[in-house]
């Protein structure tokens, strides 16, 4: 064949004249196009010649006639930017191929061959970190969701299982270590310096869970043994000097293998689980079937360089990709459009996880905490989308926080109405029928109505129906009892403009505010637009509980006196509610303030009472304390108004911090002095003294900076874990004090070598509440060690940033085109990072008027570049849209 044509155009090729002008548009997919491909392709196998600048891929694929799809002599393999070097069928080099835009047409005369590809690669000219790369000296793979036809052609997507035998080759000086997925079936040395492994998987898999990696590497190794009495063999691959700081990963790993086994009746099935970590990596991590890669960030671990957050996220990541070993790998997505199904299921699985591992009340109050503060927007803007949405143009815009945060809510809202049995049972059988199998939600909810015994036919408009639910509550006094009013209504959102009553499960209780009485709880189920329930109470004083422990992903609305808030904040039995009732003053309060309430002292005065009850409370712990310190984000408070003034809220939420930290600052001192006694274990009390510690001087750097910046300075300098260390100088970068250029300076000599750590670095400077962090962060993106390259970098910087309300929002636009700049720079690079900054600049609806036109303007500005991916093109037209 003659490589030299491109695209290569076999001559008389009946293909030629049907191709299609290049789109000048990324086209649209839908969800209801699917049809099922009309080849299947039961075994693969592969041939990696190594090289960081060269890899040059054979692939041989078996494939035969689907009898459950319509038939069709071309095979249409997709490729994403490769050039065939040779095409084979059944051995020969038949004329009946022909390149369609980036993919390869095959026309096949009978109903079964093999078809051999030869590409060539040059993993090290990757930036998008898409297919195979090259990341400081190594190899190594991400096809989710499209990556695979970046080595090869092939049909790129979740429905086509294939068994995959993998052998590859390279120089055993660059590459001493050859992984790909399954087993090691053979190994040898070359004489030519080189050395060769093969790999196979014995599990049918899509081809986005394909992974390979070629590098100097060094294990810690471990093993576990299942439920059924068989070995795995254990392995984090990391570089060589990061083998010392694995340790948390590994035994993170053996906890969520047991916990998967006890808690869902799941056994892993390979001889071998390997992770590996990557400096360079678009997300946290992959769930390559046998072979994880993973971020850096969510594998090593040590208390001198992690924080106590850094090791429970390393723990939840590395829960979640271990068990997508079954949600996820053992039955996959039959398209896109269901990722819902593996991903919000599988953090529904690992938060399960984290509640059982450390505090199930703080873990469920971080998870709200992030639901609200990023999925909530999201529902509420332009890019809001059902869990199950209809269609798209670049999927990778499409791994949000509706999809996997809420995605968590809707089955864990199928839980909560079944109860852990039945939905257990629901599991277990949605996973015996669908093993082995590409599946949809539908096949989800269908199983969890058989199993749990659930009837979900209203249920199912949870995956249909973008928008967060509101739900109106109104509470009436009776003889003997309560009528609760309920009120439910779901926003309009693009393209959806009528909605209907989804099914909202509340948790609830009747508190006797004047007795101290606490009732029992219940669940009401609100079915319908508007629904009364009536609730026996016997006291003077009924104050209702609602959506204790947030059991329904719903806005409530509830006109409660501060007094009963006071009452719910200090007393309720369930700590979500506590939280909420601490949370439902705080915002009430803002929000008249930022209108210009001058009535608001009141409230004030409240929420004083409430958080000095929280300071002495000796009955709840301090990591549950430290939760309770957290005034509700400038992001969550915005989002209550239909038009909001970051400015002003920013102002409004200062000043109550000020002036709480005034009037308690003898107690955050003594808070701060008690919590300084604890040792520097992890023990959930050490956890939550360091919690405390920081939050402390967080208030008091708002009433107090002078104060404020000596202690931290000496928590600094006291510090002899990276949790103190960070939080001193998270403080002190707000402050505009000496001990700030003194104590940034420390930080960055200590841990110059550490790429993890000077992410911190970059990150604090740009979260800061300094006045001049817009100056800052222009400086920074200057620093030799700045980079767009590494995506870890660009959002250490720039990510932290646009989330920083009072520096994003400066009021002359400067953040919103530092932003911009940021997108228009990354996107040739790496798309699907640029487009990931978009969703901050596409709020502007929900911004006053000045903003919201500087927003928008720049908007389109990224929209009039030339060449934008498909990835950025998507995310700014849906925001300008
Ligand atoms: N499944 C991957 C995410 C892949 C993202 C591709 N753009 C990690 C995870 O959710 O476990
Ligand atoms: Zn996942």
């Amino acid at each position: 064949m003659d490589i030299a044509r491109t695209p290569a155009t076999p001559d008389g090729n009946p293909h030629l004249a049907d191709a299609p002008p290049p789109p000048t548009q990324p086209p649209v997919i839908r969800r209801e196009d699917y049809r099922p491909f009309p080849w299947t392709v039961p075994q693969v196998r592969m041939d990696f010649r190594l090289g960081l600048a060269e890899t040059v891929v054979r692939t041989e694929l078996d494939v035969a006639r689907n009898p459950q799809a319509e038939g069709t002599p071309v095979l249409r393999l997709n490729g994403d930017g490769l050039t065939p070097l040779e095409v084979l069928v059944d051995g020969e080099p038949l004329n009946s191929w022909v390149m369609e835009g980036p993919d390869l047409l095959v026309t096949l005369p009978g109903d079964a061959h093999t078809i051999s590809i030869v590409t060539s690669i040059d993993p090290s000219a990757n930036s998008q970190l898409m297919g195979l790369y090259a990341s400081g000296g190594m190899l190594c793979t991400q096809c989710e969701a499209e990556g695979f036809r970046r080595i090869t052609f092939f049909p790129d997507r979740p429905d086509v299982l294939s068994i995959y035998r993998v052998r590859m080759r390279g120089p055993q000086a660059d590459f001493p270590v050859l992984l790909s997925n399954g087993d090691l079936v053979g190994e040898g040395t070359g004489e030519d310096g080189t050395h060769w492994a093969e790999w196979h998987d014995p599990w049918p898999k899509p081809s986005y869970l394909f992974a390979l990696v070629a590098g100097d590497l060094v294990a810690q190794r471990d093993s576990f043994i299942t439920m059924n009495g068989r070995e795995v063999q254990l392995a984090i691959y990391v570089r060589p000097g990061d083998e010392g700081r694995t340790d948390h990963a590994m035994q993170s790993l053996k906890r969520s293998m047991k916990w998967d086994e006890e808690v869902f009746g799941r056994e892993y099935d390979l001889g071998i689980f390997n992770i590996v970590a990557v400096s360079d990596f678009n997300m946290g991590a992959m769930e390559n079937k046998g072979l994880n890669v993973f971020n850096t960030k969510y594998v090593l671990a040590e208390p001198d360089t992690a924080t106590d957050g850094d090791y429970d996220a390393v723990e939840g990541v590395i829960a979640h990709e271990y068990f997508h070993n079954w949600s996820g790998n053992r039955v996959t997505c039959r398209d896109w459009f269901q990722l819902s199904l593996k991903e919000g299921f599988t953090v529904l699985r690992d938060q399960l996880f984290s509640q059982d591992m450390g505090s199930a009340a703080v873990k469920r109050i971080e998870d709200v905490r992030v639901l609200r503060s990023v999925q909530f927007p999201e529902d509420s803007g332009p890019l809001a989308h059902p869990i199950r949405p209809d269609s798209f143009r670049e999927i990778s815009n499409f791994y949000t926080a509706t999809v996997y945060n809420k995605g968590a809510e809707v089955i864990r809202m199928m839980r909560t109405l079944a109860g852990p049995a039945a939905f257990r049972a629901g599991c277990d059988l949605y996973f015996d029928r669908h093993d082995g199998e590409a599946a949809t939600c539908e096949d989800f909810v269908v199983a969890m109505e058989d199993g749990a015994g659930l009837d979900l036919t209203q249920f199912r408009r949870w995956y249909g129906q973008a928008g967060t639910p509101e739900v109106r509550v109104a509470v009436k006094a009776q003889a003997n009892g309560v009528e609760v009013e309920l009120a439910q209504a779901t926003p309009t959102t693009p393209g959806q403009d009528a909605k209907e009553p989804v099914p909202i499960p509340l948790r609830v209780a009747l508190h006797d505010r004047a007795s101290g009485e606490l009732g029992s709880e219940t669940l009401l189920l609100l079915t319908e637009g508007e629904q009364r329930f009536t609730l026996p109470h016997a006291g003077i004083a009924p104050v209702l509980s609602i959506n204790r422990g947030f059991s329904a992903p719903v806005v409530i609305r509830r006109a409660l006196s501060a007094e009963d808030l006071v009452f719910l904040a200090a007393q309720d039995d369930d700590p979500f509610a506590r939280y909420e009732a601490m949370q439902d003053l705080v915002v009430t309060h803002l929000l008249a303030a930022v209108q210009g309430d001058t009535g608001e002292q009141s409230g004030r005065a409240a929420i004083r009472q409430v958080l000095a009850a929280v300071l002495a409370d000796e009955g709840i712990d301090d990591l549950m304390r430290g939760e309770l310190l957290i005034l509700p984000g400038e992001t969550y408070l915005a989002e209550q108004l239909a038009v909001a003034d970051p400015g002003r809220i920013h102002e409004a939420r200062e000043a109550l911090k000020g002036w709480l930290a005034r009037e308690l600052e003898a107690e955050f001192v003594a808070l701060h002095a008690r919590a300084s006694g604890a040792d520097a274990g992890f023990t959930a009390a050490a956890k939550g003294a360091r919690k405390v510690k920081t939050q402390a001087l967080v208030f008091l750097a708002a009433g107090n900076p002078a104060l404020a910046a000596r202690m931290a300075a000496a928590q600094y300098d006291a510090a002899v874990t990276m949790t103190d260390r960070q939080g001193a100088l998270m403080v002190l970068a707000g402050l505009d004090t000496p001990e700030r250029t003194g104590k940034l300076l420390d930080f960055y000599q200590r841990h110059r070598d550490n790429a993890l750590v000077i992410d911190k670095w970059f990150a604090l400077q740009a979260q800061s509440l300094h006045p001049n962090t817009l100056s800052h962060v222009q400086a920074l993106a200057q620093h030799p060690d700045f980079t767009l390259r590494n995506p870890n970098r660009a959002r250490s910087l720039f990510m932290a940033f646009a989330g920083n309300p009072h520096a994003f929002h400066a009021s002359g636009g400067e953040g919103y085109r530092m932003v911009a700049d940021t997108i228009l720079a990354l996107d040739p690079i790496n798309p699907q990072t640029a487009a990931r900054f978009v969703p901050p600049l596409g709020r502007w609806r929900r911004i006053e008027p000045v903003r919201a036109g500087l927003m928008r303007a720049e908007l389109e500005r990224i929209a009039t570049a030339p060449s934008l991916s498909r990835d950025t093109f998507e995310q700014v037209s849906r925001s300008l849209g």
